[in-house]
């Protein structure tokens, strides 16, 4: 049978890489992001390579209008969503919380709690209407626990941890699942964002120990969706083995897999 997956922020990091092990295991994907060059590309490149169907939508998270509009103007066909991941998210910045921008701040509110909020109101009713479904948001180790110089991000990742249990409640009457994925510190375009484009600060996020790969935590959250009905992860929280917590991290080296 047909499954759907829709996916937000799938032109980089996690995003894609959801899309790669969902269409890989024959989902139909919906991907969505501002960078309209790189959906066209990835849908290309899903299609031919997994021999699935791919619709791209482009569109800002944070435009309630905008969203509402993209997500209406899908073909019936598309409609029956299976699995929503509300992924599309970014850090800004790394400062101390009196020199911290208030443009960034209202940048990360609107993007990861703002737009999951508008993107999943557009969804449900797709869901609802076909008694069930799931909802994967993306959060973060940062919303479970917060370190110095997070303050905001953190506070819109824990508002991503509130929302999903608030989800969870309100939507048990529609046999909706509803999970967190809650990743450590995993090398995408993440600090590049966060870091506006200074290289050399970004990589030094990850000096000193084996991070997190996109493709990891795409294996999780594949697994996630794809328990039995009766079954839900509720909550799960991933890290790479040097990963203690949101502010512990072991530097000493790089772990590799053994080779045979
Ligand atoms: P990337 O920067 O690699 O990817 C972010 C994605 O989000 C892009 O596809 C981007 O697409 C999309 N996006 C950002 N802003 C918007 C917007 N306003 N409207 C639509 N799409 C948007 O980061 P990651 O893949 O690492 O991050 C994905 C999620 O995982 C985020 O929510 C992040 O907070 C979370 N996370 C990341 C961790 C990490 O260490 N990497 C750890 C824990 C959580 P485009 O620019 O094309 O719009
Ligand atoms: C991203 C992980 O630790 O950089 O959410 O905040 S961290």
């Amino acid at each position: 049978m047909r499954k759907i997956v829709f996916i937000t922020g799938a032109t980089a990091g996690f995003g894609e890489a959801f899309a790669q092990v969902f269409a890989s295991n024959h989902y139909d994907c919906i991907i969505t992001g501002r960078r309209s060059e790189r959906l066209e590309k990835l849908k290309q490149q899903l299609e031919s390579s997994y021999n699935i169907s791919c619709f791209t939508l482009c569109f800002d998270v944070r435009k309630e209008t905008d969203v509402q509009h993209a997500v209406e103007s899908l073909p019936e066909s598309w409609k029956q969503v299976d699995v929503l991941i509300n992924n599309a998210g970014l850090a800004l910045g790394r400062e101390l919380f009196d020199e911290a921008s208030t443009d960034d701040w209202n940048t990360m509110i609107d993007t990861n709690v703002k737009g999951l909020l508008y993107v999943s109101k557009a969804v449900l009713p797709f869901m609802i209407s076909r008694n069930k479904g799931h909802i994967i948001n993306i959060g973060s180790i940062a919303g479970k626990e917060v370190y110095e110089r997070g303050n905001v991000y953190c506070a819109s990742k824990a508002a991503v941890d509130a929302i999903t249990r608030g989800m969870r409640i309100d939507l048990l009457p529609h046999h909706i699942k509803v999970t967190a994925i809650h990743p450590g510190a995993a090398e995408t375009e993440f600090s590049m964002v966060r870091f506006k484009g200074a290289e050399a600060t970004a990589k030094k996020m990850y000096e000193g120990f084996t991070p997190l790969e996109a493709k990891d935590v795409a294996a999780i959250v594949f697994f996630t969706a794809n328990l039995p009905a009766h079954v839900c992860i509720n909550d799960l929280v991933l890290t790479c083995t040097q990963q203690a917590n949101a502010y512990l991290i072991n530097r000493s080296g790089i772990l590799k897999d053994e080779v045979n």
